[in-house]
């Protein structure tokens, strides 16, 4: 019997969602500030207070509106929509960024984090982050786990003897494969690594252990033109498998 059966909330880094009555369950990959494409591709599935959505992480960084990227999801999870995110490596390294700047401040040293800071914007007249989106971010957990689910930015190290303790893999494992000693029959999200819209749907359509949903939605677009199989937001409905594809509108 896989070790999942057993315990479900194994670590203080996750949450465990409950399926509750949802009617349709999402996961969408990698935002990256593609606020109008996210809207697009919110309209496009047509999200309702029934659903949940699972988000995959950075939600900021690269794109054009990192902060109308929070905004939107703050204001769903206002608004009473299930909305569950999840921390990636840009909102870490935010955060670090954050950490080292009052790390600095406490020793009095100077630390210059808006020329160092990835998303300046996420920064106030004071040079601290605006409150509500440094509280937003702070609270993401690592990765979440449904009945039938993981989320997680890209993987859980396997070869630890505590796969769902290792923060770090979460955020930055390139190894995308699973164990099934540890997952069972649980099908891993995740993001972060852009695949072709070709790969993508193939591990779709074949079930994997473990489905990528990383587009690439921030990289559409190369010298002024649109790049074949790359640049676009994908939503997967978690219970027909259904792959709705938004193109790059930002
Ligand atoms: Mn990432």
């Amino acid at each position: 019997m896989p070790k999942s059966i057993f315990k479900q909330f194994r670590s203080p880094y996750g949450i465990y969602v409950p399926k509750y009555t949802a009617r349709n369950r999402w996961a969408i990959g990698d935002i990256h500030g593609c606020a109008r494409t996210f809207e697009a591709l919110l309209h496009e599935i047509d999200l309702q207070k029934e659903d949940q959505l699972f988000l995959l992480g950075d939600y900021i960084n690269k794109g054009p509106d990192s902060l109308g990227v929070l905004d939107q999801i703050i204001l769903l999870q206002k608004n009473g929509y299930q909305i569950h995110p999840i921390r990636g490596n840009h909102e870490q390294i935010f955060l670090d960024f954050y950490e080292k700047k009052r790390a600095a401040q406490k020793h009095k040293k100077t630390f210059n984090l808006r020329k160092k800071m990835l998303v300046p914007e996420l920064i106030g007249e004071d040079d601290l982050p605006i409150p509500r989106y440094l509280k937003f971010i702070q609270k993401l957990p690592y990765y979440c786990e449904t009945a039938d689910f993981f989320t997680v930015h890209t993987n859980f190290n396997f070869r630890s003897k505590k796969p769902f303790h290792e923060t770090e893999s979460m955020l930055y494992s390139l190894d995308f494969k699973v164990d099934r000693d540890w997952v069972g029959e649980k099908v891993v999200l995740h993001g972060h690594m852009p695949y072709d819209l070709e790969d993508i749907m193939q591990e779709v359509e074949g079930r994997n252990p473990s489905i990528n949903l990383d587009n690439g939605c921030v990289l559409a677009l190369q010298k002024g033109k649109y790049r074949p199989g790359i640049g676009n937001l994908c939503a997967l409905n978690l219970d027909s498998y259904e792959l709705v594809v938004q193109r790059n509108v930002d």
